[in-house]
């Protein structure tokens, strides 16, 4: 049965983003309706982004934040955020940047999509009407190279691997067990899609426009790229122990 109304949470990690953060939020609670809550995770970010956070948060009860003590990666960052909301009760939960490159635009279309109980939404730059803007060539290699990569290494039909816009079910995220999760950045996102596929779970690709960001520095890094590129193979040669683990109680929606 499909059920309306799904109790939300937009999980939005920050790492120097205090010139981004409050219009992001305002662009965000601009399209969303008034049962989807926010969640930052801030990792000390030297620039004050949390105390900044912590300031909205005080006159809007939509709005959370989690302080953790230094900068610990956008993997560990999403798990710690998780775990809130599901502790919470969140019956799905969002994955967004902080930076606009994640356009607000896009979450009424992938809030309707989780309502409708998809297991996994994906917001796609590698299905057809989905591209970059403002990336230069090097990045765009990377990307969708990376992509293609993983897609062909695991064996799995996901176009946009490395992307970090997503929405998962609880039930999703409770059957992949985001506590064993350890990779960061872009192989953080391929595992979670990777593992989900693997448990069975479809994952729906939904076409986005990734702008680069306009305001602020990217916190992306060759060891990041490098760390994905090999633990790609790790998680193939993980497939049956991520197949194994106890199904669930219950069947996946979609
Ligand atoms: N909490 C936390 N957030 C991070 C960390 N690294 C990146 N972020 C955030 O994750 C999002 C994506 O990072 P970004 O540097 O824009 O990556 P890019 O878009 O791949 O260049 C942004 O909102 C960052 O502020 C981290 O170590 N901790
Ligand atoms: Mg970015």
């Amino acid at each position: 049965m499909k059920r309306l109304h799904l109790k939300i949470l937009i999980v939005i990690p920050t790492y120097n983003e205090i010139e981004n953060i409050e219009l992001l939020l305002a662009s965000v609670f601009k399209v969303i309706p008034s049962s989807v809550e926010a969640l930052v995770v801030d990792d000390a970010s030297p620039d004050g982004t949390g105390k900044k956070v912590d300031a909205i948060a005080d006159s809007n009860d939509r709005v959370h934040v989690l302080h953790r003590a230094g900068k610990q990666g956008l993997g560990t960052a999403y798990v710690a955020g998780f775990k809130w909301g599901l502790e919470k009760g969140f019956e799905a939960l969002i994955e967004m940047d902080a930076d606009f490159s994640h356009d607000p635009v896009y979450l009424p279309e992938m809030l309707s999509r989780l309502e409708k109980g998809a297991a996994g939404v994906i917001g796609s730059r590698y299905v057809a009407g989905g591209g970059t803007k403002n990336w230069g060539i090097g990045r765009k290699i990377l990307s969708r190279g990376g992509s293609l990569y993983s897609r062909w290494i695991l064996g799995a039909p996901i176009r946009d691997f490395t992307g970090g816009f997503n929405g998962w079910n609880r039930k999703t995220l409770e059957s992949v067990d985001i506590d064993s999760l350890r990779s960061d950045g872009y192989s953080f996102q391929i595992e979670l899609k990777y593992r989900a596929f693997l448990r069975g779970f479809k994952l729906i690709e939904f076409p986005i426009i990734f702008e680069d960001r306009k305001i602020g520095h990217s916190k992306m890094n060759r060891r990041i790229v490098i760390e994905a590129l090999q633990r790609v193979w790790t998680f193939r040669f993980q497939a049956s122990e991520f197949r194994r683990k106890e199904l669930p109680s219950f069947t996946p929606t979609t």
